[in-house]
């Protein structure tokens, strides 16, 4: 980005604004408005909140805060503030109805282009200003891919359509290792990572084995079917009340029938493809799956050391496969397809040493609290992620088939509750290495 002119910058801006805001268009058009306005489960907001709520956000952060504007509905800031109002309470608000929502997210989006247009992105300003456009892009995806993870709760028919991800060309090896030593974790350089990725930090990683790609359907079955929802000792003391809470026996939206496993899918139900990453388990069900399996999740450092460092120089990438944007040929990613794809599907994203499908297809828990790197500093508000920070919160990595190239990268830091299961979340397993293992 810095290499372009500002011209360029500002097309490229307003080129990543578009792209969202057709994704948004396309979530919140494919249903009626009473499906748009009620709630598809206590976990989420009605889909007119998160619309209005990109609009809200992006009045602040772009019309008012770059721009100098006057506000357009101060009188609404309080009913999209997240921290005001849990989701659950969220349908009982006055919110504004789809029709005005829309009306509100154009008027915003004409504004905020027009700032665009006018704003300095050049020298100083440059970051400044570039990066509020591109938090708010990242903000917009990131959302989408939350709707996308109501369209999955919703009930009937249905609405979102496209082709399935493409076939794995071929096996893999279980597991690859990763020799131990220093890596550079983290970025000051990514012009569009969050404070929480932040800065670049050298961290020594002891030698260790990870999953070549991340844990099928299959190898749960397998979990499943060797009782692993039943036997106290795969799981934590946390993880075994959740199960017994909630009487957790097998990934959210999936039934068994007929002696065959069967998932709902965006409103299709079909049998449990065994080739393809679980998604829907909670960093407990990973846990104990981990653990039945003789292995454990990798730590966060592991993670992103096997999807950046390249051993043979030394240095650290921007993405497994190199520095170089995502292409269709790399990840899974956009909802391009409404599933991840069969294990082994995406051999030109691998990493240096062998790993596949880190970026994309499912969010992968790691075993690793979300605090900041040491250096943090909160930027542009504590409320982006420094107030989460803490033991409640596992961080995730990789983004999922419902994550936009523009809301991911190797350094890109999500995290959630570890009983949460309807985000597209599955893991891969890591495991020491044993006394005399290369590494
Ligand atoms: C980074 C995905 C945890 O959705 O709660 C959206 C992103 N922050 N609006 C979330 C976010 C404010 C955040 N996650
Ligand atoms: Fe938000």
């Amino acid at each position: 980005l810095r290499d372009l002119s500002p011209e360029q910058l500002k097309a490229h801006v307003a080129g990543a604004l578009t792209r969202a805001r057709d994704r948004s268009v396309v979530l919140t058009d494919a249903v009626d408005d009473d499906d748009l306005t009620k709630q598809h489960s206590k976990l989420m907001s009605p889909l007119v909140w998160d619309l209005a709520h990109i609009g809200s956000q992006e009045e602040l952060w772009l019309v008012r805060d770059v721009g100098g504007r006057e506000p357009l509905r101060p009188d609404i800031d309080d009913l999209y503030d997240a921290f005001q109002h849990p989701r659950a309470d969220r349908p009982s608000l006055p919110l504004l109805g789809p029709a005005e929502a829309r009306a509100y997210v154009r008027e915003v989006r004409d504004k905020a282009l027009d700032v665009l247009d006018a704003a300095p992105l050049h020298g100083r300003r440059l970051t400044e200003n570039a990066f509020a456009f591109g938090m708010i892009t990242q903000h917009e995806q990131q959302h989408d891919e939350t709707m996308l993870a109501t369209h999955q709760l919703r009930r009937g028919d249905p609405v979102l359509h496209a082709p399935p991800p493409p076939a794995a060309p071929r096996r893999l090896p279980r597991e690859v290792v990763v020799p131990g030593g220093p890596f550079r974790m983290g970025t000051s350089a990514e012009p569009w990572a969050l404070d929480n990725e932040r800065p670049a930090h050298e961290v020594d990683v002891a030698g260790f084995a990870i999953d070549t790609t991340p844990v099928t359907c299959g190898d749960y079955l397998a979990f499943i079917d060797a009782g692993g929802y039943h036997e106290r000792r795969w799981w934590s003391e946390d993880g075994w009340d959740y199960r017994n809470a909630h009487d957790i026996t097998a990934p959210l939206f999936w039934r068994r029938e007929n002696g065959q496993w069967w998932r709902r899918r965006f409103g299709v139900v079909e049998p449990v493809p065994e080739d393809e990453p679980v998604v829907h388990v909670s960093y407990h069900e990973a846990r104990a799956y981990a653990a039945w399996a003789g292995r454990r999740l990798p730590t966060e450092a592991e993670w992103e050391k096997a999807a950046r460092h390249d051993p043979a120089t030394g240095v650290t990438r921007r993405f497994p496969w190199g520095d170089d944007e995502p292409t269709a040929a790399h990840a899974n990613l956009g909802q391009r397809h409404l599933r991840p794809a069969p294990a082994g599907a995406y051999p030109a994203g691998a990493s240096p040493l062998g790993v596949h499908q880190l970026i994309g297809d499912v969010w992968e828990w790691t075993s690793t609290d979300f605090a900041g790197y040491p250096g943090f500093t909160a930027f542009p508000y504590r409320e982006y992620s420094e107030v989460f920070f803490g033991p409640e919160y596992k961080v995730l990595r990789g983004g999922s088939f419902g994550t936009d190239a523009a809301a991911i990268r190797g350094t890109f830091r999500n995290w959630d509750y570890p009983i949460r299961r309807q985000i597209f979340a599955g893991f891969r397993c890591a495991r020491d290495l044993r006394p005399g293992e290369s590494g």
